[in-house]
C-alpha cells in the first residue's frame, strides 16, 4: 500500500474545510494546548484525565506495560463505576437533574432523574446479589433500548458483577455462544419488543438459545410488551422471574464497594473475519476515564446544559461508552429512544429533538445517508435550532453525506466530529475537537490528545503525507481492550503480531495522511479492492457514487473477474426525489459509471452497477460486504445472523432477479 494508486489520491482532492466559528472557539471545552500538555507528559495528562472520577482509593502507578501486550491502569486504585455515574451527581446536589428522556416507540415516555436512577440501580443491586451474584460472575443481557438495559449495566457494575450485553436482534445461535463463552449465570430479557410498530417476541428466542445451557441459573424477564405480544411468553419454573416481581420490592437503599482498577466491567462480542466472535474485555478504572474525558472533549459537553442524544443501541460498544458510561460519569441529561427512525414517520428524530431541544446528537453515516434517501423536505419541517454539535461514527462518512449533516441538521454551521474507534479502543481515539480543529468533510483527522496512531506501511514504517497504509496505534491508552475473553493467544494474535517488533496495536482499518498530514480511513483492510494490480477502497468509490445527485447510498464490493483479479460491483440506493424508472436505466447507469471515472479515475470504474431497494447491514450500520460478494459472485449467501434485518437479502435476490 505504499505505491500510491490513482485512488488513493481520490479523497485528497476533498479540500473544503471549516474553521470553528469564534463564538464556538470561545466557549468550547477543549483548546489547542491539550495536545501539547499530553505530549510533554502522556501518563501524568492520563492521571489528570483520571481525577475527572471519584476514587476510593488512588492509584499508585498510572501505568504498568512492563507485561505487554496485557496493560494496568491507574494500578492499586479503586473505585465503584455506577458511583461514579450515579450516586456522585445526587450527593453533589444534582438528583433532581435528568439523566434519562426516556422515548418508547409506541410513543410512552418517561423522565428518570440522578436520584431516580440512583434507587433504580439500587433495587436491581439489591436484586442481583439477591440471586446470589458475586463480583466477577457475568451477566448476560439482552434488551432493546428500555430503561432496565441501563438499569441492569449499571447495578452489575455496582456489584462487580461483569456483564456481556448482545444485540437485541440476535439470532438465539448468536446469543446461546455468547453465554456459553462467557458461562453466564444470569441472563436478563425482556417477554417482547417493539419494533416498527409490532410487538415481536423476545423471551421465546432466548429459551430457545438457552435450551440446555448449563451455566444459566435464572433468566429474569422484564415485561414489557404485555398484552401486545401474540401467544403466551414461554417459562420455565424455578429459573425465570419476573423483573417486577424481583425488584420492585427491594430496598432502594444500596451501598457500592469499590472495586479494583482492573476489575473486569464487561466483556462485549464483536465479530472476526472468521471464526467465533471475539468476547472483547474492559476493565474499570481506565475505560471510565477516557470514556469521561473523551465524550467531555469531543462532544464539547456541559452538564446541566446540554441535552445529549447518541443514537446507538446499547448492544454495541457505541451504546456502551456513548450511552451509559461516558455520559452519566459526566452528569449528561441524555435522550434514549426504543425505537427506529421511521416508526411511526420519518421525521421521527428530528421530531425528538424539536421536543426535548437535544443540543448534541451523535449518530452514524448509514443513517445519515438513509436520512437523505429521504430527503431534506422532511426535517426543514422541524426547529432543530438547538444543535450545536452533530457526531458520526463507525464507518468513513462520505463527504457528501457529511456536508449534508452539517447544512440539513447542522444550519451550516454545527461542527461534525468524525470519530474513529472500535469496540477494541473502548473509546474515541482519533477525531476532530469542536471549537480547535478546522474540520474536513471525510476525515477524521487527528489522534486527540493522550493518544497516538501511525499510518505504516508492510515494514511498519511511517508513510509521508499524501501516503497509505495501515492504521496502528503505537502507544498504549487507558481504555483499550484488556484482552479476549478466554484466549489470550488470540489477543496476541489478532492486534499484536502484525507488527510485533515494534510493538504496534494493528487495528485492521487502511489509512492514508493527506498533505497536512490529517488522517483518512479507508475501510478495513479487507476492503480494499485490487483491480488490475490498484489497490482501490471500497469506501472511495462509495464516496464517489454518494456525490452523483441521485445516489443516496451505495456499496461496493470487490468480485472476482478472470481478466483483472477483481472487478468493481456496486450496489446503489436512489434518492427519494429522483425519478426511479429512468434512473435505473441503462442511460442512467452509464453516467453513473462515467461519473465514478471522472471523480476517481477511469480504473475505479464499476463493472456493474445495480439499484437495490436496500443494503445488507448490521444493527450499527456497517454495512455487510461479504453478503454482496456472494450475490455479486453468483453464490449462495452466507450466514446472515448478525443482519440487522435478515429479510434484506430476499429483498435484494428477488429485486435483481424480476429486474432481468
Ligand atoms: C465504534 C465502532 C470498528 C470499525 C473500525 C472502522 C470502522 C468506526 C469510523 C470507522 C471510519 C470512522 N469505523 N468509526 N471508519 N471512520 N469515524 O464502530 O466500533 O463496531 O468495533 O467497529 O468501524 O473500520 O475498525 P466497531
Amino acid at each position: 500500500m505504499t505505491e500510491q494508486s490513482p485512488a488513493l489520491d481520490n479523497l485528497l482532492t476533498e479540500s473544503r474545510t471549516f474553521p470553528p466559528s469564534d463564538e464556538f472557539a470561545a466557549q468550547a471545552n477543549a483548546n489547542a494546548d491539550l495536545y501539547a500538555e499530553a505530549d510533554a507528559d502522556r501518563e501524568a495528562f492520563w492521571a489528570k484525565q483520571a481525577e475527572r472520577l471519584h476514587w476510593e482509593t488512588k492509584w499508585t502507578q498510572v501505568l504498568d506495560w512492563s507485561d505487554a501486550p496485557f496493560a494496568k491502569w491507574f494500578v492499586g486504585g479503586k473505585l465503584n463505576v455506577a458511583y461514579n455515574c450515579v450516586d456522585r451527581h445526587v450527593d453533589g446536589g444534582h438528583g433532581d437533574q435528568v439523566a434519562i428522556h426516556w422515548v418508547g416507540e409506541p410513543g410512552d415516555t418517561r423522565d428518570i432523574t440522578y436520584a431516580e436512577l440512583k434507587r433504580e440501580v439500587s433495587k436491581a443491586a439489591n436484586a442481583f446479589a439477591s440471586l446470589g451474584l458475586v463480583a466477577g460472575d457475568r451477566v448476560a443481557i439482552q434488551l432493546q433500548m428500555i430503561p432496565e438495559a441501563i438499569f441492569s449495566m449499571l447495578a452489575c457494575a455496582r456489584l462487580g458483577l461483569t456483564h456481556s450485553v448482545v444485540f437485541g436482534g440476535f439470532s438465539p445461535t448468536a446469543l446461546r455462544s455468547r453465554v456459553d463463552d462467557a458461562a453466564a449465570k444470569v441472563v436478563i430479557t425482556s417477554d417482547g419488543q417493539f419494533r416498527r410498530g409490532k410487538a415481536a417476541p423476545m423471551k421465546a428466542n432466548v429459551d430457545e438459545a438457552l435450551d440446555g445451557a448449563e451455566s444459566v441459573e435464572k433468566v429474569i424477564v422484564v415485561k414489557r410488551t404485555g398484552e401486545k405480544l401474540e401467544g403466551e411468553v414461554p417459562w420455565t419454573e424455578g429459573r425465570d422471574l419476573w423483573w417486577h416481581e424481583l425488584v420492585d420490592g427491594q430496598s432502594d437503599e444500596h451501598t457500592p464497594e469499590a472495586f479494583d482498577s482492573e476489575h473486569p466491567l464487561y466483556i462485549l462480542y464483536t465479530s472476526g473475519t472468521t471464526g467465533k466472535p471475539k468476547g472483547i474485555l474492559h476493565t474499570s478504572g481506565g475505560y471510565l476515564t477516557q470514556a469521561a474525558y473523551t465524550h467531555h472533549y469531543v462532544f464539547d459537553h456541559k452538564p446541566g446544559q446540554d441535552v445529549y442524544w447518541c443514537t446507538a443501541d446499547i448492544g454495541w460498544v457505541t451504546g456502551h461508552s456513548y450511552i451509559v458510561y461516558g455520559p452519566l460519569a459526566n452528569r449528561a441529561t441524555q435522550v434514549v429512544y426504543e425505537g427506529t427512525p421511521n416508526t411511526p414517520h420519518e421525521g421521527r428524530h428530528w421530531e425528538i429533538i424539536q421536543q426535548y431541544k437535544v443540543s448534541i446528537y451523535y449518530t452514524a453515516p448509514t443513517l445519515i445517508r438513509t436520512f437523505m434517501k429521504w430527503g431534506k423536505e422532511i426535517p426543514e419541517k422541524y426547529d432543530l435550532s438547538s444543535l450545536r454539535v452533530l457526531g458520526s461514527v463507525g464507518e468513513p462518512i462520505n463527504p457528501e453525506a457529511w456536508i449534508w449533516y452539517r447544512d440539513n441538521i447542522g444550519a451550516g454551521k454545527a461542527p461534525i466530529v468524525d470519530t474513529w474507534w472500535q469496540t477494541e479502543t473502548g473509546a474515541i481515539m482519533i477525531s476532530p475537537l469542536p471549537g480547535v480543529t478546522a474540520a474536513k468533510p471525510g476525515s477524521a483527522q487527528r489522534a486527540l490528545p493522550g493518544i497516538s496512531a501511525k499510518v505504516v506501511d508492510d515494514q511498519a514504517a511511517e508513510v509521508g503525507h499524501g501516503g497509505g497504509g495501515y492504521l496502528v496505534l503505537d502507544k498504549p491508552w487507558p481504555s483499550m481492550l484488556r484482552g479476549i475473553w478466554g484466549d489470550n493467544e488470540r489477543y496476541r494474535e489478532t492486534y499484536w503480531s502484525r507488527f510485533a517488533d515494534q510493538g504496534f496495536y494493528f487495528a485492521g482499518d487502511g489509512a492514508k495522511y493527506d498533505n497536512d498530514g490529517d488522517i483518512w480511513l479507508l475501510g478495513r483492510v479487507d476492503d480494499v479492492m485490487n483491480v488490475s494490480g490498484h489497490r482501490i477502497s471500497t469506501t472511495e468509490v462509495e464516496s464517489a457514487l454518494v456525490s452523483h445527485p441521485t445516489v443516496a447510498e451505495a456499496a461496493v464490493v470487490g468480485a472476482s473477474d478472470p481478466t483483472t483479479g477483481q472487478g468493481i460491483v456496486a450496489f446503489v440506493i436512489l434518492r427519494g426525489n429522483v425519478a426511479q424508472d429512468e434512473a435505473k436505466g441503462e442511460e442512467a447507469i452509464t453516467a453513473l459509471r462515467n461519473h465514478v471515472a471522472k471523480e476517481i479515475g477511469p480504473i475505479a470504474k464499476p463493472r456493474q452497477i445495480m439499484v437495490v431497494p436496500e443494503l445488507p447491514k448490521t444493527r450499527s450500520g456497517k454495512i455487510m460486504r461479504r453478503l454482496l460478494r456472494d450475490v455479486a459472485e453468483n453464490r449462495q449467501v452466507g450466514d446472515v445472523t448478525t443482519l440487522a434485518d435478515s429479510s434484506v437479502m430476499d429483498l435484494i435476490s428477488s429485486g435483481l432477479n424480476s429486474g432481468k
